[in-house]
């Protein structure tokens, strides 16, 4: 069966912003259904642990922004220090740690035909400058990689979407118990 559960996260930024109902008012017009959700203020180690911490994480995060960075001209030498991905990759997730606990946030599991594609659809690609109008991303944000790294922080981009089916689980798993996800 193609229904499937993922997990989005309404991150620091849109919620300082007001935009959490606009968000999920997005995502239910799509069909999908909310099955559980609730505000949290998140730990430095919640989020360590919810980011993976694998090579092969480090160096997809790594080589987005490697990528970013060259078609905006940027030398990630003098920017951070190493081109490296998987060391750029590490970079990324003490920053991103930084920005999830900067403020509240709202985890919300949506329920759906192909809800993980579907909700990542909905959200668009990484960078908010080059996300397309449409998605929550593009209409919400004109951040961009080189104007976080001038800022030394993380790109916000307003919202998480499970990458995958098996991240759905473990995400879902992560922020609720089993009866806290309703059907
Ligand atoms: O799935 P998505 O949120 O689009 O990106 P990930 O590669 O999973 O990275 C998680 C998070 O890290 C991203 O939302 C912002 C930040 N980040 C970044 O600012 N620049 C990158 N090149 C990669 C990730
Ligand atoms: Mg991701």
């Amino acid at each position: 069966m193609p229904i499937e559960k993922t997990l989005v996260i309404i991150k620091p930024d849109a919620v300082s912003r007001g935009l959490v109902g606009e968000i999920i008012s997005r995502f239910e017009k799509a069909g999908l259904k909310i099955v559980a959700m609730k505000m949290v203020k998140a730990a430095p180690e919640e989020v360590e642990r919810f980011y993976p911490s694998s090579e092969e994480w480090f160096r997809s995060a790594g080589a987005k922004l490697l990528k970013a960075y060259q078609e905006l001209g940027i030398d990630p030498k003098t920017r951070l220090g190493t081109d490296d991905p998987v060391e750029v990759g590490k970079a990324i997730k003490r920053s991103l740690v930084k920005y999830m606990t900067s403020g509240p946030i709202v985890v919300l599991v949506l329920k759906g035909n192909r809800a993980v594609e579907v909700v990542r659809k909905i959200i668009g690609p990484t960078s908010p400058h080059s996300a397309p109008p449409g998605t929550i991303r593009g209409d919400y944000s004109t951040d961009s990689p080189d104007l976080a790294a001038e800022e030394g922080r993380v790109v916000f981009n307003l919202v998480h979407g499970s990458d995958s089916i098996s991240e759905a689980e473990r995400e879902i798993k992560f922020w609720f118990r089993d009866g806290e996800v309703l059907d």
